[in-house]
């Protein structure tokens, strides 16, 4: 008899204090089950409930095996599609299924996907700090524990406190986090060449501008980072501005990523067919799950575009596993984010607060650090497990959104 699919359901749970979404589907197989990641943070508890009221009832009784034919089952079952909401659903169960595939095959899931093609995953870490002694000194403490690329901001992505006072905004202004681009740009070229000047050449640079400066000052901005040589800069238009990227990257020479925030493949497609990107940096879940993600490295693979997947704290360890999986077996592997809620690594180095211990109670078989790459266990499948009593002690609240209420000087909203 096929191994069939007997229940669909959405676990919630918070124990770095962030919305984490993972998906269980138990078998008719006695305790063989798989796990996903449907992390859409701010949207959880909508995407929970389009997962057991409109998916789960799809799928009861239907076969394990058909990983693809199930994917596309789910993407055109509203008929309308292509959206965070839906797409982190269909994520949840496809790496789910692609996790009980792993496990039916005795396999971990690079193996899968056609073997390792490299032994470890470089990876960045967020440096931060209010003034550039500060940043220093947060470089330094990742180059201490083998980081070799170090993404730098100085006040995360700009902008003052929402419901902080904006010096020079416009009379009674609304509410928000507001953001001075132009100072933004002059702060961040001072930044990159004090950096270089204080680190040299060596370390490798990434920065993100998180599509807070308009088009046209973006074409500027990635011309005046130049000389500074970063690895790359990311998101330096919205995905509604993705034809900019052509115009921008032919008067740069900076290498951009882009990509966080796509949710349908053609806000990709000609990006890559014209190699107006160098790397994709699409979240797993918003995308759909692993088959888009094997999808989009392949065809991005055919341009010579890399990938450098997004993830943050707001994706869950097991999203964070089929990353690497997915990071081990492709060609045009590029590089590897690994933030977060004292991510994962850094727990391993330095586990000192009880964010840590939630997340390693909740979880196990997460992806393990050790000098400057990351590494997925052995273990059939993604190798990560929940367990689903701790997970429950985390509960999710789900408050209003406030950081992406960002706002220009004038008031007008700004996209964050
Ligand atoms: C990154 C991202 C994140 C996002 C966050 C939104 O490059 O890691 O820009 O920092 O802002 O994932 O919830
Ligand atoms: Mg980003």
């Amino acid at each position: 008899m096929a191994t069939q699919i007997r229940s669909v359901r959405a676990i919630e749970t918070a124990p770095g204090g962030i919305n984490l979404l993972v998906v269980k589907i138990e078998t008719n197989v006695d305790g063989l089950y798989g796990l996903g990641c449907a992390t859409f943070c701010y949207r959880t508890a909508t995407v929970k409930h389009l997962i057991e009221t409109y998916i789960a009832p799809l799928l009861i009784g239907r076969e394990v095996n058909r990983i693809s034919d199930l994917w596309q089952l789910m993407h055109q079952n509203a008929y309308w599609r292509s959206g965070p909401i839906e797409n982190n659903a269909i994520s949840g169960v496809n790496m789910a299924l692609w996790d009980i595939k792993g496990k039916m095959a005795g396999m971990p899931l690079y193996e899968l996907f056609g073997g390792k093609m490299r032994d470890g995953i470089p990876v960045y870490r967020h440096a931060d700090g209010r003034d550039i002694h500060e940043l220093i000194e947060d470089i330094k403490g990742y180059q201490s524990i083998g980081l070799k690329y170090i993404r730098c901001q100085m006040g995360a992505y700009g902008g003052t406190e929402y419901g902080t006072a904006c010096p020079g905004a416009a009379k009674n202004a609304n509410i928000g986090t507001y953001i001075d681009s132009n100072l933004y740009m002059r702060n961040t070229v001072k930044m990159f060449e004090e950096l270089r000047v204080q680190l040299g050449d060596e370390i490798e640079f990434v920065h993100d501008v998180h599509e807070r400066i308009s088009p046209a000052q973006a074409r500027e901005f990635c011309h005046s980072l130049d000389p500074y040589r970063l690895f790359f800069l990311e998101d330096v238009v919205s995905p509604e501005n993705v034809s900019w990227l052509r115009e921008i990257h032919n008067y740069c020479t900076t290498p951009l990523s882009h990509g966080e925030l796509y949710v349908n493949t053609n806000e990709w497609h000609n990006a890559v067919i014209e190699h107006s990107v160098d790397y994709l940096r699409s979240h797993l879940s918003d995308i759909g799950g692993i088959t888009p993600a094997l999808r989009m490295a392949a065809f991005a693979n055919q341009f010579g575009v890399q990938t450098c997947w997004h993830c943050p704290p707001d994706l869950s360890p097991v999203g964070a596993a089929a990353i690497i999986h997915i990071d081990l077996a492709i060609p045009n592997f590029g590089l590897q984010e690994w933030s977060g809620i004292k991510s994962y690594q850094f727990l391993q180095q330095n586990k000192t607060d009880d964010t840590a211990d939630a997340l390693y109670e909740v979880f196990t078989g997460m992806p393990e650090y050790d000098n400057g790459y990351v590494y997925v266990s052995d273990k059939p499948g993604l190798g990560v497990d929940i367990d689903e009593k701790a997970a429950a002690r985390y509960s999710c609240d789900h408050p209003v959104t406030l950081w992406t209420q960002t706002r220009n000087p004038d008031g007008s909203l700004q996209t964050p």
